[in-house]
């Protein structure tokens, strides 16, 4: 039975979010870069006899040489697991590159060429496949044709690259290395270690097993759920040729990315809103995740929120919190369409409701949803002195 451990995307060295203040990015850079060591310890503890890394290890632009000093460190301390490192966009073998600074230790191999090499493996009856980006770019369908099918090996391929869902349609143009599933499942591997997507992901081409383990920390807000690696174990199938292939995801992230709605209606202080924002998660969690919280719902147009003072008091709270006002003031139409008052807002306001209501009547649902928005544009410039954006509803 063979144990693999088969990580993509730690780019190492990327900074952390411009929002965070120092300290907490500096932590969280760390955090980032650590990654590989966090990896290198899984590979100890299960005994993996190989450790497949599929591009995007760091970043070219941001990572520091002492950094990929300690990774070949880190590499020399699992000496029992066999490395395999193919660079990809963020990490190419670019003149300067610090794959070429570091002195590897013998258990690492780093594909350089742009051309697919192999490394065979007589004792683990493996053979590797993989490839290194040179450029930052990549058009070519470098794939395409290729066939790593040795009989009697299990067969592995580790390259960073796009994968294209729908061949024939026109968004073969990725500039991060196309594969075309046809490419994926013509290369006839058994276990295909990509890299390039940060969401985790298992699939199947065919008859090989291909896998996006995502970044294993989380790197931007977009970057929500879980996040880690793999771990996959190859058994021969008895009494059958070829064999069976089991990738089991690893969460390993230190934090989480958080995006929750907070609909604050009806919550007319700022410290209810407070006690709201504060009901997420328990402390640890709090304490220890990113959140982005987007303020929804509908509020009285004469209450005025301090967001980034509620941010601040809160900052205690959480490892970073984002509150995103997305909320609108909710304006007492009923008062304003009496046409006793003679305010600039009561004839505005009967104005614009005439002209949605005169819409509504001829079937003009997109442009009553716009003099309607105008009617609440115009209402907050009047009572706010400024424009309060609002998602269509
Ligand atoms: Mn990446």
């Amino acid at each position: 039975m063979l144990k693999i451990v088969h990580a993509a995307d730690i780019h190492a060295g990327r900074p952390a979010s411009r929002e965070l203040d120092k300290e907490k990015a500096s932590i969280r850079r760390r955090e980032i870069e650590t990654g590989l060591f966090r990896i290198a310890e899984l590979c100890r503890r299960e005994k993996a006899d190989l450790l497949l890394l599929s591009g995007d290890l760091f970043e070219h632009s941001h990572a520091r040489a002492t950094w990929a000093r300690e990774a070949g460190e880190v590499f020399r301390s699992i000496g029992g697991t066999r490395v395999f490192i193919s660079p990809g966009n963020h990490d190419p073998l670019v003149r300067d590159s610090l794959y070429k600074t570091v002195d590897w230790p013998g258990n690492v191999t780093v594909f350089e060429s742009d051309r697919i090499g192999e490394v065979v493996l007589e004792d683990l009856s493996t053979v590797v496949y993989g490839l290194g980006w040179r450029t930052y770019l990549e058009h070519r369908r470098l794939l395409q044709g290729f066939r790593g099918a040795r009989d009697g090996l299990f067969n592995i391929l580790v390259i960073h690259g796009d994968v294209v869902w729908n061949a024939g349609a026109s968004d073969s143009g990725s500039q991060y290395l196309p594969i075309h599933l046809e490419d994926l499942e013509g290369t006839g591997v058994d276990y295909a270690a990509l890299g390039h997507i940060h969401v985790p992901g298992a699939f199947k081409a065919g008859e090989v097993t291909a896998v996006y383990p995502g970044c294993p920390e989380p790197l931007d807000f977009g970057d929500k759920g879980e996040r880690g690696v793999y771990l996959v174990t190859a058994a021969r199938r008895e009494g059958q040729a070829g064999f069976s292939v089991s990738p089991e995801f690893i969460p390993m992230a230190l934090r989480e990315m958080r995006s929750e709605d907070l609909d604050i209606t009806g919550l007319d202080t700022l410290e209810r809103v407070r006690n709201a924002v504060l009901s997420f998660g328990d402390s640890s969690a709090r304490k220890r995740d990113l959140w982005a919280i987007r303020l929804t719902g509908v509020v009285e147009p004469e209450i005025v929120f301090d967001i980034r003072e509620l941010e601040r008091s809160l900052g205690d709270d959480f490892f970073f919190l984002r509150l995103v006002p997305d909320y609108s003031p909710g304006y007492d139409l009923d008062a304003l369409s009496d046409p006793e008052n003679s305010s600039l807002e009561g004839r505005f306001a009967r104005h614009l409701m005439g002209l949605r209501d005169e819409l509504v009547e001829k079937g003009e649902g997109r442009s009553a949803r716009i003099a309607d928005l105008a009617l609440q544009y115009g209402l907050d410039a009047l009572r706010q002195g400024k424009v309060i954006l609002r998602r269509g509803r």
